[in-house]
C-alpha cells in the first residue's frame, strides 16, 4: 500500500545529516550540554514532571514549572547563566532548509531515555507562530505521531531516525504531534543510548 501523504506544510528530509555530520553535531551538543545541562521541567499547576529532559541554546530558552507555567527566559533555570550560542551547523541548516533570512533565536534540546515520551500537543506560542520550526533527530529511533488541527483528528505515525530533519511552516505549524516512545538501543550514536532532538524557532516580541 501507499503511505498516506504528509500534511501540508510538513517537510520530511530523511537522512539529511550523514554519519559524519551527526557525529559532529553530537560533539557540539555535548559541549553545549556541559555548560547548560539537561534538567527536568514540570507541568504548570500540577507540577507533574516531564519525562523528556531538556536544555536550550540561543537568546531564549523554553521553560516550564509548576508556579511560573510555560515561558521563555534568557537564563538556564538551574545554572542561572545565559544559554549557550546555537551551533553554526544548526544556523546553516535553518537557512538552507527554510530560506528564512532571519536566524533562529531559540533552540530546544530534548533528551529521551528508554521511558520518555512527549504527549500529543500543539506548538502554539504566539511569539513563535510567525516562523517555521526545524527539528533534527540524533540517536535512537522515535515513533512520531502527527495529527490534525483538532486533538481527536486521526494520527499518522512516522519513524524518525538519527540524522532526519523535519520542518514545517505555515499550515503545518498548528498540527497536533507527539512522540509515543523511542526504540531504545536502535542506534549506537549516543554511548548512553536514547535520543536527542533539537528544535529551532525564531520568537518575536517576548518582553
Ligand atoms: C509537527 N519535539 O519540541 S520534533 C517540541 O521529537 C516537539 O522532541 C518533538 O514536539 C521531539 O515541541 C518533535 C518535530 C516537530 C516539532 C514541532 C512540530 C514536529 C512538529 C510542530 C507541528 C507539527
Ligand atoms: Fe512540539
Amino acid at each position: 500500500f501507499e503511505p498516506a501523504p504528509l500534511p501540508a506544510g510538513f517537510h520530511f528530509l530523511p537522512g539529511h545529516f550523514d554519519a559524519a555530520e551527526q557525529a559532529a553535531l553530537l560533539a557540539e551538543l555535548r559541549q553545549l550540554l556541559a555548560e547548560a545541562p539537561l534538567f527536568q521541567q514540570a507541568m504548570p499547576r500540577s507540577g507533574a514532571p516531564l519525562s523528556v529532559r531538556m536544555s536550550g541554546a540561543g537568546t531564549w530558552g523554553w521553560v516550564t514549572d509548576k508556579v511560573g507555567g510555560y515561558r521563555y527566559q534568557r537564563t538556564h533555570p538551574v545554572t542561572g547563566h545565559a544559554w549557550p550560542a546555537i551551533p553554526e551547523r544548526l544556523l546553516r541548516l535553518w537557512a538552507e532548509a527554510t530560506g528564512e533570512a532571519r536566524p533562529p533565536n531559540q533552540c530546544l534540546i530534548n533528551y529521551y531515555d528508554a521511558k520518555a515520551r512527549l504527549g500529543l500537543h500543539q506548538d502554539k506560542d504566539a511569539v513563535s507562530l510567525g516562523g517555521p520550526v526545524v527539528s533534527v533527530s540524533l540517536g535512537d529511533d522515535a515513533r512520531f505521531a502527527v495529527g490534525g488541527l483538532a486533538r481527536n483528528a486521526p494520527l499518522q505515525r512516522l519513524d524518525l531516525h538519527s540524522g532526519d530533519v523535519v520542518w514545517f511552516g505555515g499550515a503545518g505549524r498548528l498540527l497536533f504531534h507527539g512522540v509515543d516512545r523511542i526504540r531504545f538501543g536502535s542506534s549506537a550514536l549516543l554511548a548512553e543510548g536514547g535520543r536527542l532532538n533539537v528544535t529551532l524557532r525564531r520568537i518575536e516580541g517576548v518582553p
